[in-house]
């Protein structure tokens, strides 16, 4: 048995040992981390003790929040039954095909079929081999190129980093061919002055129609995109945008991939956020919410159109030890069941969602905050020293890491993207909860306009 640690023991431990995601090591180790030691409903705990509200869903992925036992049976049932069998050499699994099955009904009607991985990065890469094998079955290989939007999210490995479109991660990392980055739809940071949202959205979804006739239909595959861009800051495109985007590819042959690792399962008010802004994916992309991260998984949806023309192709080279890993799907089948019993994606629609917007918007009157977007549960807090003039801080990122430090004081999970504060709970969160989330984001606010006041950053 291994003795209890003090927190100061674990820290230096993980100083020592550890490396972290997306950290920077060495200063994170000069202050040490926080450990988390358990969560019960949207609350965690840490081991000073302290009771933090998940304003983040972990990383936006426990959607029905944390102590689920019935999640924690079915996992275990399945691992003492079946803990592992991989579905490579015809050979299937209970779990694998139950789940199959459900999210073939879950899903809109165009999906059918599914393959799984891992994680959402695992999926994305996986995506760009199902898109370049289409386009060869269909004797249309020149077609290879997949075109993302800058600011965009779509994992961590080295395709998956490639697809995304984030700037730093490029830097650092080798990046695939084939993988153009357009404008996002992300009018208060992007659009001129005087640019009315519905004129911007118009605006930022002909770029997408613009770069397919430059570059050549017969070369373009396929169009990847968030409904809302997550990681990149909570991203809600002007209502001009979709239906701009819904069109332009369906006048031009390239396939449409809805990357719903965020939005799916319930965030947006809809079981995706397809559904949520009218879209028509040929390919949908999930993972965390599929087991509200009690389990690692994810999977691919594949269009009837497109599957069809895959099944007539032979051997599909790529899968993992893990697709479909029973303990894994055992958990999503446990999860969704949960999901469609409390009705949760009803009440992200109806009930709680309409609830935290009200109190959310009324947040954009703080003399800090620029906009203050939300929809479903998700949402953004823009800081800036100027309203009017769109402006923002010098050193970008400062002040939302300084905001996002109070709203941990504060006893509340925000996380900062540059200068704006992003929420996704979880779904299941109460109405008094949304109160206190409410009234920590205001603190937070506050604290931060005082402390700007010191630095002589606002007046
Ligand atoms: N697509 C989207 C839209 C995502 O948000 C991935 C793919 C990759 O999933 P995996 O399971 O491989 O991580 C994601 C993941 C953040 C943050 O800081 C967001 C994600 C991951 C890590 C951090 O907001 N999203």
């Amino acid at each position: 048995m291994t003795q209890p640690k003090s927190t100061a023991e674990l820290r230096a431990l993980d100083a020592a040992h550890h490396l972290h995601p997306f950290s920077d090591m060495k200063s994170l180790n000069a202050e040490g981390s926080r450990i988390v030691v358990k969560a019960e409903g949207v609350w965690l705990t840490d081991s000073d003790g302290n009771r933090i509200l998940d304003g983040m869903s972990g990383l936006w992925c426990v959607n029905v929040g944390y102590g689920r036992e019935e999640i924690v049976e079915a996992v275990a049932v399945q691992l003492r039954e079946l803990p592992y069998y991989n579905t490579f050499f015809k050979t299937t699994h209970r779990p694998v095909i139950e789940l199959a099955t459900k999210l073939a009904e879950l899903t809109p009607p165009q999906f059918n079929r599914v393959f799984f991985t891992g994680s959402g990065s695992e999926s994305n890469d996986t995506v760009i081999k199902l898109v370049r094998r289409y386009f060869q079955i269909t004797e249309k290989p020149e077609k290879k190129i997949i075109i993302s939007r800058r600011n965009a999210y779509h994992g961590s490995t080295v395709a998956a980093g490639s697809l995304g479109g984030m700037a730093p991660m490029h830097g650092q990392s080798a990046v695939i061919p084939d993988i153009v980055h357009i404008a996002q739809p992300y009018w208060w940071g992007e659009a001129r002055q005087g640019e009315t949202p519905e004129e911007f959205g118009l605006r930022t979804a002909r770029a997408l129609e613009a770069t397919i006739d430059a570059m050549g239909e017969d070369r373009i595959a396929a169009f990847i995109a968030e409904p809302i861009q997550g990681a990149g800051g909570v991203i809600i495109p002007p209502a001009t945008y979709w239906p701009e985007i819904v069109r332009i590819c369906r006048e031009r042959d390239i396939l449409f991939i809805s990357d719903e690792v965020i939005c799916g399962f319930g965030r947006t008010g809809n079981w995706f956020g397809c559904e949520t802004f009218g879209t028509q994916p040929d390919i949908l992309v999930m993972a965390k919410g599929i087991t509200s991260g009690y389990m690692p998984l994810g999977g691919v949806m594949v269009a009837d159109r497109v599957a069809e023309v895959l099944l007539e192709g032979g051997d599909f080279n790529h899968g993992y030890t893990y697709s479909g890993h029973p303990a894994a799907c055992a958990a999503a089948l446990a999860n969704l069941a949960i999901m469609q019993r409390e009705n949760l994606v009803g009440r992200v629609a109806d009930d709680v969602g309409p609830h935290l917007k009200a109190r959310w918007s009324a947040l954009a009157e703080h003399p800090l905050v620029g906009e203050a977007p939300m929809m479903g549960l998700v949402g953004a807090l823009e800081l800036t020293p100027d309203k009017a003039g769109r402006t923002r801080f010098p050193d970008v990122g400062k002040v939302g890491t300084l905001a996002r430090d109070f709203s941990f004081k504060n006893g509340l999970v925000m996380r900062a993207v540059r200068d704006r504060l992003i929420i996704a709970p979880p779904l299941v969160i109460s109405h008094e909860e949304c109160d206190q989330l409410i009234a920590s984001a205001r603190k937070t606010l506050d604290d931060t306009h005082a402390e700007l006041k010191r630095w002589g950053w606002v007046r």
